[in-house]
């Protein structure tokens, strides 16, 4: 028999030598562990919110950061089957009829070029359409459709005080759309610059004014800040003119352009009539209003197009270069007081690239987009190389690469569209993730991951997977947004609100059937219904509850009827009774003990039994 055995006493000492021993190297390190920097305990919250585009979802995806932890997507251009998004008669009318949408640029509201976290704006590429969404309760509550863009992808951008949200053609159409020869795109189509005025105490949207623009494929876009406060920059590609075989045949010029936008000088223009209406939307002809328009050529097919904090640059990244091309602003202004122009396309002037371009920054191949952090550097994600560049401004030297995996799209920083970037991350967006996550057939999930920049190298610090498929996203401080937790049912205005279950009853007028129903733990009032065959009912179901977190839902058996209403809500659903027999309806969200007990039924009626 052993007395003592040594080697287990080695093993028992060595694993806390070992751990204490990475914590010094760490400690002289002067730093946390990645695993530490991104671990948020049970319990704690994160300290930034991400706003991920959910892509051809129609959605957009609520992550925590540093944590990475997904939160919630918010429907916006698809319906939401748990939450009754597309179902309920009053997202049915937000929608607008399409039940899909192609989510691509989440933009936060800004208030002196900062995010300000009172509305969260994103476009449809799709449909031409431009959403609000809440961020008092992260819900869309506007959709507005641009006129005569076709495929609104350089969008919604907002300018410094969210005056504007901007949007632009991807895919020329003529204008106003009709039926002409595609074989004539040059002569008969067109792209369209879009501005969107936004209200700035309700924040809804109205079409403010259009340009009418060369048929070229635009982009993204970035509004001007502090010197360069009233321009607008849209990237855009195909300056062939191309209308097939893109691939080859939009990529022949070596230089496309950044539009350069005077929004100041278009509401002038706007404001001294001269602008002619097309399918309601005044649409400014820069061939006949000199100006408001002017093209920096930028190589080679760029795709972002970013204002740097303060303003002097615009960063284009041509996909299909090896540097990112910095176009300076008071350059630009010079160029333009000289008139120092290289031809024209419709009008509008092309600057020499010589007398506005600053710097060819050498990031790698296939640079995209660009963000910011608050020590003067630039990150630029390479979609070719699969990397990120870290730059700096002024002296333009790359400074730091890192791989991710893999071949990143865009990226975003912690505040890294706005005057005020906060620097600590950068996430990046990565477009094909191939194996970084559990096999789940042959669709990969996408990937973003997350970097530290705090330090001289970024460091990789978390995978984590994205549904489908975040094409930008918006990092934004926490403590900005204050959501409402309950709604005050004494502020509740719906025209169909009862506030007690002694106002619960039943309407009919004709065949249209209207139920005042409210929802309480663990009951509905009423819960026995009884209609014809035939009958067209109302649901206005009340939520009555004020405490947090208490959702009821609705949903009625052999039906498409599901919806969610939260604590001092109302909402409306139509059903229709189309087919005589019983219907059982039930809470379908989880509320309370008695939450199985929530249920009703309803009898329909055959006609022929009167
Ligand atoms: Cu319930």
């Amino acid at each position: 028999m052993r007395l003592i055995n040594c080697g287990k006493i080695m093993r028992l000492l060595s694993l806390p030598l070992l751990v204490g021993f990475l914590g010094l190297l760490f400690a002289c390190k002067g730093g946390q562990s990645p695993a530490e920097k991104v671990y948020v305990p049970p319990g704690k919250l994160d300290s930034y919110y991400a706003f991920l585009s959910g892509g051809h979802s129609g959605q957009i995806g609520v992550f925590g950061l540093p944590s990475g932890r997904l939160i919630k997507m918010i429907p916006v251009f698809a319906p939401d089957v748990a939450i009754g998004w597309g179902i309920d008669e009053g997202s049915k009318e937000i929608m607008g009829g399409y039940i899909w949408g192609d989510a691509h640029h989440p933009a936060l509201s800004e208030t002196n070029g900062d995010y300000d976290g009172r509305w969260l704006f994103i476009n449809d590429t799709a449909n031409g359409r431009i959403a609000r969404i809440d961020l008092k309760d992260f819900v869309t509550k506007e959709i507005i459709t641009l006129p005569n863009v076709g495929g609104n992808h350089a969008s919604p951008f907002v300018t410094p005080n969210t005056e504007y949200l901007v949007g632009a053609t991807r895919f020329s159409i003529p204008v106003p759309n009709r039926d002409v020869p595609i074989e004539t795109y040059k002569e008969n189509f067109n792209g369209v610059i879009a501005f969107v005025s936004v209200d700035k105490d309700t924040g809804h949207m109205e079409n403010a004014f259009q340009i009418l623009m060369p048929p070229f494929d635009y982009d993204l876009a970035d509004a001007g800040k502090r010197v360069s406060y009233g321009w607008a920059f849209f990237s855009c590609y195909n300056s062939e003119e191309a209308y097939k075989d893109l691939e080859v045949e939009a990529s022949q010029k070596d230089r496309d352009f950044i539009a350069a936008v005077n929004w100041k000088a278009a509401e002038e223009a706007i404001k001294e009539g001269k602008y002619k209406e097309i399918n309601g939307v005044k649409v400014i002809d820069p061939q006949e209003v000199k100006g408001i328009v002017y093209f920096l050529p930028t190589p080679k097919s760029p795709h972002g197009s970013d204002v740097t904090p303060d303003g002097k640059y615009i960063v284009g990244g041509g996909k299909l270069a090896a540097v990112v091309t910095v176009h300076g602003f008071e350059k630009m202004q010079e160029a333009i007081k000289k008139g120092d122009f290289d031809g024209e396309v419709m009008g509008i002037p092309i600057l020499k690239y010589e007398s506005v371009r600053v710097a060819e920054v050498p990031v790698g191949l296939g640079p995209l987009h660009t963000q910011f952090d608050d020590q003067g550097y630039a990150y630029t994600s390479l979609f070719v190389d699969s990397a990120i560049a870290k730059w700096k401004l002024g002296t333009w030297e790359v400074v730091d690469k890192i791989p991710v995996y893999y071949n990143i799209g865009h990226l975003a920083a912690v505040h890294g569209d706005t005057v005020k970037p906060r620097g600590k991350f950068v996430l990046a967006l990565n477009k094909i993730a191939k194996g970084r996550y559990l096999p789940v057939g042959p669709s990969h999930p996408e990937s973003a991951q997350l970097i530290d920049i705090s330090g001289k190298k970024m460091e990789m610090l978390l995978d984590f997977p994205t549904p489908v498929e975040p094409h930008y996203g918006q990092i934004i401080d926490a403590t900005l947004i204050k959501p409402e937790l309950v709604y005050p049912l004494d502020q509740n205005k719906d025209p169909y609100a009862i506030k007690s279950a002694d106002q619960a009853r039943v309407e009919r007028n004709g065949n249209r059937v209207d139920v005042y129903m409210i929802a309480i733990r663990s009951h509905f009032t009423p819960n026995i219904l009884k209609f014809e065959e035939g009958d067209n009912v109302y649901f206005h179901i009340t939520n009555l509850e004020q405490d947090v977190d208490i959702t009821h839902g609705f949903g009625i058996n052999f039906s498409n009827v599901d919806m969610q209403i939260e604590p001092g809500e109302t909402k409306t659903v139509k059903w229709v009774a189309e087919k005589p027999g019983i219907y059982p309806f039930y809470c379908t969200n989880f509320c309370s003990a008695l939450h199985q007990e929530m249920q009703g039924y309803i009898e329909v009626a055959s006609k022929n039994s009167k």
